[in-house]
Formats: C-alpha cells, structure tokens, sequence
C-alpha cells in the first residue's frame, strides 16, 4: 500500500466514524449540527404531489435557490391503504425521495404527524381508522394511540433501517409528532393534554438521536420544540428559553378551492416577512409551500380543495421556476447565508433611528458583523442613517448588510429575471374517451338493500366519490295529483357535497353544497306517474375532512328526511323505507355527470 493510498484510507475511515457519530442538538439560538449553530432554510415539497420522475430535478432546484433542508410530510393513507399492507412504491417512495435530498447535499425535516392536515384526503389517515372499534381521533384513546404509535414506530423504524437520520450519517435532522394541536387541545382540555404528554413520550421514546417539534402548538411538552406556522411570524417565542426560534410554516401563498380564487403572495412581501423573522432571533424558516405540486388521483382533502396544490410556491405546480419569486428567495437567502457568523453568535442590538424605521445589529465576538436596516411604512421610501451613511429604503422593506457596511439585498427590490409562463393549447396527443352508462335502478341486480339512509362513506369506505340511492316510489291510480296535474313536491336533505336526482331515468336536478355550507336541499315539483316510479339519486363526495376536532364524526351523501308532499295523504316520508345501494366504480364515468357541471366539469373529471 503506497503512502498515498494509505492516507486516503484514513481520510475516508475519518469521515465515516464522524458521520457515524455526527450530533444534531439546539440551544436557544438554532440548531446545532457536528457542534456548529446553523441558519436553516427549509422548503417543504411533497413526495407524492410529484411524480418520482420529477424529484431529482425538483430537489436541485430547491438546492439552486439556497435551501439546506427540505421538509415533507409523511401520508399514512398512502402508506397503509389497509391495516397492516403497506405501500412505498411510486409517488409513496419515501425511502428514495430523502436518499435523493441526501444525494443532494441536503438535509430533511421529516414531519410523520401521522396526522398531518395538509389539504390531503382525510388529513392523512387511512378511512380504515374511522371504523375502528371505539376510536376517537386526536385524544387520550386507548384504540388511535395503538395505531398512532404502531405506524410511527413503522416509519421510524424503516429510516433506521435505511440509515437515514443524521446520527446514522443520513440527512434527516428532524422529525415532527401531530401536527397544529395547540387549537385542538385548547378546544378539548384535559384528555388533550394527556395526549399531547404521551405522544411527546412515545416520540422521544423512539429514540431517533434528532429533535423533536410539535408546531402550532405553544404547550408542546418538553424536550418537544414548539413552532411556528403562518404568514408572518417574527412575534412568536418558544414556550422554553433553551429552545430556538423557528418557523415551521411559512406560507408562500395559499391552497386553492374549486370555484375559489387563485392566491397569489408577492415576492417582495414573503422575503420580508422571512427578513424579519431573522432579524428578531429567528434561525430556522421553511417555505409552505417551496413546491405545491398536485393533488392526484383523489388525495385532495374535503371539501372542495382543487386538483393543483400549485399554492404560489416558488417552484410551480409543473417544476418549473415561478419567477420572480424564486430567485428574489435565492437571493435573500445569498445574504443570509453571508450573515451567517454574527447571526449565530450575537443577540441582535435594536434601534429606532426615525419614524418606522428600525436597526438590528449582530456583532460577534469574532468581530463579525452584520445588520437588517427596516422601513416600515407601507407607503413611503425612507432614507436611513447607519453608521454615518445613508441608505435608501423602498416602503415595507428590509435591507441586509452582511458586513454592516454594504447593503447587498433589499426585500423589495427584486434584481432577478421575471418570467411569465406561457400557456400553449396542445393540438393533437391528447386521447379522450367518454362513457355512457344507464341510470341505475332499485331493481338492478347488484345493488345491496338496506332500510333506510345511510351515511355515504360508510358504504363506500371512500372507495369513490360516487354513490346511489335508488328506491321506488309507488303511486296509486287514484292519486288526485294525476287528475289535477299539480305535481307533488320531492324533497331531499344532504349533507353534502352535491347531489343529481333522476326520476324514471330521466334527469332532474342538481344541488350543489360549497365549502361553507356543504349540506344542501334538493326541492322540486316531480311528474310522478300511477305505478311504479324510480328514483335514482347520485351522491357525490368531493373528499374527506381533513381538520376540525372529531373531524371523524363528519357525515356525507344524503341522510335526510326524504319527503314527498302533496299526495293524498298530504305528506310521505321516505326516508325509512327501503333503499338500495350502488358504488360507482371510479373508472364508470357518467356522460350526463360532464353535461350537467356546466360549471365545474373539471373538478368531477380529475377526481374521478
Ligand atoms: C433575541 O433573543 C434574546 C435572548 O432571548 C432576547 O433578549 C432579545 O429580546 C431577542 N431579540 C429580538 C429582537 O427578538
Ligand atoms: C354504518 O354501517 C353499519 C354497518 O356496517 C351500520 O350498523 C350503521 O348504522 C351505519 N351507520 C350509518 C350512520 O349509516
Ligand atoms: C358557479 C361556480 O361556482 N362556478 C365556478 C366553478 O369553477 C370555476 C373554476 O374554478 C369558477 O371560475 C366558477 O366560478
């Protein structure tokens, strides 16, 4: 073995044992990682609102634009379609998207919740849980905290196994427990704290050698770090003075709903809120979204949340860079970085030179020094004397001088390319298909009777958003409405989210609920005939709930009363009486379902 040889060996023997015995701990001034305090940007990109196709060039990109982490949720519904068969094929790879972040050079923020909210079907639990026997969601229940703990411990352990957190010289440097329960416990008290102490436990417990976070949640037990989520939040403080100060969520736009607007955040005012954040003691920011990416399939939660989950995020729905914005980030986090040395090591000095503006400086030990110049004023530019010069200060603005001298960056002065995406019709390649089918009836072979309503989910166990309520109406040839031709009045109760009402096949109507009121009431004069008379009602679901407290207990499809008024003896109720069922298979596609969505024809086509 020659000496050079030799003294690689050591080199690369070195590196191994000090990945292998690498540390990620915090104080109260950030995360400490191999014994060095770190600024961390953080961009949260899901793995299956992508396709695996698409995550190496989404990760670099998020490298490109100077984040060190990547944050994502873990999808639980995704991973146990049915108790105890697991999936991380495809989009659900979790294993190969934190190894390509890690390929990447960068490091993960594994929020596991289980719940996770996130706009995704049911807030990320399987439909399965719902029915298990005595189960109360989000509490101190004996039954959810068996399966909460049962899949954790399945997630944790298959990233030990894969050698995936930093102590095992993997990227991951943190993980999340729940998910936003600081609302919820403050709603339910008691059995919410209980909870809260015994997640933090069973987390801890689990050993992964990194920290623990429980964000939006200012009681999160020790050594949990309580975070912050939102548009702004340079106000917030941990709940201990040893914890640092992060920002779990910083929303770079918001989600869309179908019939709603598209939300858009500019540039200039998502890096200021970040500056700020940084200037008052703040050392870890992830953007929520940093790429949005897509609902596919029917991941979108309840209620009317849309197919793009493109949330203005700097990188767009499709990959590509959304600019300005991601560059003006890049930018940012450029002096940022360069700041790094006096922001790890100092408290800031505040100063209030004149009116609406503000100073902080960070000055080492060292000697390293850096300083955030504010304005305030949402209206006027402001000239600002720093150290006997003078800097100019667009309105609602910070500068960074990274050297306390030179001002290398300003929030609201956006030095990179704009670019607006072109969208071109596609002429030929795309190959559409369209199904006819007969409306069903009660007397179809292969529909199941029951008495009664039922809830929609309970028969479908969101196998589709489609189910049918089929049942006959039996009108006697001495009915005074056949004679007199005043039609009896058909009125259906639902409590959500929309509804088509065919009689004798022959369509009828359609109610639609919305987000704020999803239950809706189907009433119209229906020409009914002596006999016979079938209806056919097609319940329609626009996916689960995803937040709330008991956000299980949550009903769908049509529940009633059913009545028919204005026959012979006045009123009929029908909501006792036998009804039959039919799931739409999701691949049956319904003509008349494209026709009668004037309006929203492509949400009921990309759900299906
Ligand atoms: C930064 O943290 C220190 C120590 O907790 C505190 O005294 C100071 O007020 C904080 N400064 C800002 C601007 O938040
Ligand atoms: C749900 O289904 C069960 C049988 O599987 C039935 O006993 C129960 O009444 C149903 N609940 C509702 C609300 O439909
Ligand atoms: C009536 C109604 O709500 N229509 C909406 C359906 O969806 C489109 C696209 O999102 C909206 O623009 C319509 O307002």
């Amino acid at each position: 073995m020659s000496k050079i040889k030799f003294l690689v060996v050591t080199v690369l023997l070195a590196i191994a044992c000090s990945s292998v015995r690498a540390t990620v701990s915090y104080d109260d001034k950030a995360f400490i990682i191999n014994g060095q305090r770190k600024i961390l940007i953080s961009g949260s990109i899901h793995y299956p609102r992508s396709t695996p196709e698409m995550w190496p060039d989404l990760i670099q990109k998020a490298k490109d634009g100077g984040l060190d982490v990547i944050q994502t949720y873990v999808f639980w519904n995704g991973h146990e379609p049915s108790p105890g068969n697991y999936n991380f094929e495809g989009r659900f790879d979790l294993v190969k998207f934190i190894k390509l972040a890690h390929q990447a050079g960068l490091y993960v923020h594994l929020r596991i919740g289980p719940y996770v909210c996130g706009e995704w079907n049911f807030g990320g639990f399987p439909v399965w849980l719902k029915y298990v026997p005595g189960i109360e969601f989000r509490t101190d229940n004996q039954p959810f905290k068996v399966a909460m703990q049962r899949f954790v411990e399945k997630i944790v352990n298959l990233m030990k196994s894969e050698n995936l957190f930093e102590p095992r010289g993997g990227p991951i440097i943190m993980s999340q427990i729940e998910n936003e329960y600081g609302p919820i416990e403050w709603e339910i008290g008691a059995p919410g704290k209980a909870y809260s102490a015994w997640a933090a436990k069973m987390a801890v417990g689990l050993d992964t050698g990194v920290p623990w976070i429980m964000c939006k949640q200012e009681t999160a037990p020790d050594p949990m770090i309580d975070t912050c989520n939102g548009f702004y939040c340079e106000g917030f403080t941990p709940n201990r003075p040893n914890k640092p100060k992060m920002w779990t969520e910083a929303w770079t736009g918001w989600y869309t709903q179908f019939g709603g607007p598209v939300p858009y955040r500019p540039a200039e005012d998502l890096a200021f809120s970040v500056a700020r954040f940084v200037q008052n003691n703040g050392s870890f920011f992830n953007y929520y979204m940093y790429h949005g990416g897509t609902n596919f399939g029917r991941n979108a939660a309840g209620l009317f949340v849309a197919t793009s989950y493109d949330y203005d995020a700097p990188i767009d729905e499709y990959g590509l860079l959304n600019e300005p914005k991601w560059g003006h980030l890049r930018d940012l986090h450029k002096a940022i970085k360069q700041s790094e040395a006096a922001l790890v090591s100092s408290y800031p000095t505040v100063t209030w030179p004149g009116k609406n503006q503000e100073v902080h400086v960070f000055q080492s030990k060292s000697g390293a020094c850096a300083a955030f110049l504010s304005n305030f004023d949402t209206t006027y530019s402001t000239k600002l004397t720093f150290r006997n010069m003078q800097y100019d200060l667009p309105p609602w603005s910070i500068s960074i001088l990274p050297d306390c001298k030179t001002a290398v960056y300003n929030t609201a002065t956006i030095n990179s390319k704009g670019s607006e995406a072109k969208m071109v019709p596609i002429s030929s390649g795309l190959n559409w298909e369209s199904y006819n089918e007969q409306t069903p009836s009660a007397d179809d072979g292969d529909t199941l009777a029951m008495q009664g309503l039922w809830e929609q989910v309970n028969v479908t166990r969101d196998s589709s958003d489609y189910l049918w309520y089929l049942t006959d109406i039996n009108i006697a040839s001495n009915e005074g409405f056949l004679k007199s031709g005043q039609w009896p009045l058909l009125t259906v109760m639902s409590a959500g989210d929309t509804l088509h009402v065919f009689i004798n096949g022959q369509f009828s109507g359609t109610v639609y609920g919305s987000l704020d009121k999803p239950k809706l009431t189907y009433s119209k004069y229906v020409n009914l005939r002596a006999g016979i008379n079938k209806v056919s009602l097609l319940s329609v679901s626009v996916g689960l709930p995803n937040v709330g407290v008991h956000y299980e207990r949550w009903n769908t499809g049509v529940l009633g009363p059913i009545t028919l008024k204005g026959v012979n003896e006045g009123t009929r109720d029908l909501t006792k009486q036998r009804w039959f069922y039919k799931v739409c298979a999701t691949k049956q596609l319904f003509s008349s379902i494209t026709k009668i969505h004037k309006r929203n024809t492509t949400f009921v086509l990309l759900r299906v």
